[in-house]
């Protein structure tokens, strides 16, 4: 049952999709044509099925569908709907063929897009300060700066101003792990030390819309 009505949100939200994305400019491949008219027909073995029986063009309708998504010219519904076909086709892929890297590569793309552009820190006394600001007009739960390259060994505060409590999360099987904080209230802050080079997603655990990125170089 649960299963099911998985389903059919996945099926609603790929129909959105598929209403927004197949009006553009590209031509459509036979693999994605066949894909989404089983999503269409709400037939999640037929879609499993021209998954399986195009695993090897898979990963490259994935890749078309992300270049797609990040083109400049489109909506932001008409990118959300491809990123998010890319992601249904990605966990296809991944059920029919053990591989979890293309699911992987669309959910930090995804991430990606509802960033700011990422901006060089600059560190004082190796330190980096990224703020939870109060809520200002439509803008509230968010980061700011919300995507910031840094260097190795140096170390992150988030500092929080808003009248809510946060908890920073690393976000789950995508990028570098290793952030997790107690809830921080209002006036509070905390910091981490970041060791590794790499790209670290995060969230807030409460607030999962509020995303950050910290890219960390050697
Ligand atoms: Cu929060």
């Amino acid at each position: 049952m649960q299963r099911k009505s998985l389903w059919l949100g996945f099926v609603f939200a790929a129909m959105t999709a598929l209403a927004l994305s197949t009006g553009g400019y590209c031509a459509e491949s036979q693999v994605r044509k066949d894909f989404t008219t089983a999503l269409e027909q709400n037939d999640p073995v037929k879609a499993a099925s021209v998954i399986d029986a195009n695993k090897d063009k898979v990963p490259g309708e994935i890749k078309a569908l992300l270049d797609e998504a990040a083109a400049p010219g489109l909506s932001k519904e008409e990118a959300d709907g491809k990123y998010y076909l890319a992601e249904l086709m990605a966990k296809h892929y991944k059920d029919a063929t053990g591989d979890i890297e293309p699911l992987k590569t669309v959910k930090m793309k995804t991430f990606d897009s509802k960033l700011s552009p990422a901006v060089r820190s600059t560190a004082v006394n190796g330190l980096h300060v990224v703020e939870c600001p109060e809520p200002a007009g439509e803008m509230k739960n968010f980061f700011k700066p919300d995507n910031i390259i840094i260097k190795k060994g140096e170390t992150v505060r988030w500092v929080n101003n808003d009248k809510e409590g946060h908890i920073f999360a690393s976000m789950p099987f995508i990028g570098m792990g290793g952030i997790f904080s107690p809830k921080v209230e209002h006036g509070q802050s905390w910091e981490f030390k970041f060791e590794k080079p790499g790209e670290y997603f995060y969230i807030c655990f409460i607030h999962q819309r509020m995303m950050g990125k910290v890219t960390v170089e050697e």
